[in-house]
């Protein structure tokens, strides 16, 4: 799962990325476009580790996030290059500066909308020169017709998230990589002596309109405390009274407003999470595995994890008939434990 930190220049992606990651990559600076931090990091689980306590596993994985911070202008337009990378990720943090309230250049709402409208534009191009184009070649009719539909929506000013697609159309314009079908979670990057309700309010509200998830952040903060060794990271909290990491809040918040969720594959030799976007069908949820197990997948054996944790026992799970069998398109929920049935 790759997570891209988009945002003007200076609103404190890289600040909000080294909180996140723990890394201590340069804050301050506009570098070169090609430049950009890479930091993975392992989703917080109780469930894993409940699973680990019964089946004392060699290995214990977590699912992971990559984050990608990478490097935007200031005010003017993203670059098809920007665009180019925004399209690999599959979902998108956007970052807009909160401090400095009251400096001239202090217009979060503005920024947000700057941000949004060039993920909007860039696909309201692609829409647009596809259209023209199969018509021209009067080819294509059932990609016409998805492209319209794209088309009437983008017009509209709405991301794509609003628009409803079959399976088989996902599958049509899974190429052309739209940047406003993706998950997005707008962060408000804060000073530490907060953020007026007043200020917020408006943020929340276009995000709500907009299908983004938004939280606040006090980024210089987080990036303090992620710098200090892991044991000292405790005392701090523990000294301010905070009983969760913010940096692990951080990461559980931006898990499920950006649309993921974990399941879970269990045995002796390994006890571990995926991340999957919600609504993936099961066959693709195998494909997160191997390929392999996407391409010979027969079926999915699937058992809830709350299910599973009144037995802690497969066979007892079984004889009470908690395990379903479902096929390639039954859609992955979130703490299902699967097994998959594959034949290559
Ligand atoms: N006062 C204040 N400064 C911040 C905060 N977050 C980031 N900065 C500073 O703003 C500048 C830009 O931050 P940076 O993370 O590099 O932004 P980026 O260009 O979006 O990656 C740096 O000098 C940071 O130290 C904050 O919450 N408060
Ligand atoms: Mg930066």
């Amino acid at each position: 799962m790759q997570v891209g930190i988009m945002g003007l220049q200076g609103s404190g992606k890289t600040t909000i990325f080294n909180s996140l990651t723990g890394q201590t990559a340069k804050t301050g600076g506009y570098s070169s476009e090609k430049e950009i931090h890479l930091g993975l990091i392992k989703v917080p689980d109780e469930r894993v580790d409940d699973l680990s306590q019964i089946f004392k596993p060699k290995k214990i994985t977590y699912s992971e996030i990559t984050f990608a911070d990478m490097v935007m202008p200031a005010q003017e337009k993203f670059s098809s290059k920007i665009l180019e990378k925004l399209k690999y990720m599959e979902a998108l943090v956007l970052v807009i500066k909160g401090f400095d309230t009251e400096s001239q250049n202090f217009h979060p709402l503005d920024d947000l909308a700057t941000l949004q409208s060039e993920l909007l534009f860039s696909d309201f191009a692609i829409a647009d020169n596809t259209l023209a184009r199969l018509k021209k070649e009067r080819q294509d009719p059932q990609l016409i017709q998805i492209m319209e539909k794209i088309y009437a929506c983008l017009d509209k000013e709405k991301p794509l998230r609003f628009q409803e697609f079959s399976e088989a159309e996902y599958k049509e314009i899974a190429g052309f990589a739209f940047l406003s079908i993706k998950p997005a979670l707008v962060v408000v990057n804060i000073p530490e002596s907060g953020f007026k309700a007043n200020l917020y309010t408006p943020i929340q509200e276009y995000c709500r309109d907009k299908q983004m998830g938004s939280m606040q952040v006090i980024g210089s903060l987080e990036e303090e405390i992620s710098q200090l060794p892991l044991n000292e990271q405790v005392d701090f909290l523990r000294e301010m009274g905070i009983k969760e990491s913010a940096r692990s809040k951080f990461i559980r918040e931006s898990y499920a407003m950006m649309n993921l969720i974990s399941f879970l594959t269990i045995g002796k030799d390994e006890v571990r999470s995926w991340a999957i976007t919600r609504g993936t069908p099961a066959v693709k949820a195998a494909g997160k595995i191997h390929s392999d197990i996407e391409r010979g997948f027969i079926r999915a054996e699937v058992v809830s994890y709350t299910d599973f944790m009144q037995y802690k026992e497969m066979t007892e799970v079984k004889k009470k008939g908690l395990m379903r069998l479902e096929g390639k398109s039954y859609q992955v929920q979130d703490g299902d434990i699967i097994n998959f049935r594959f034949n290559v």
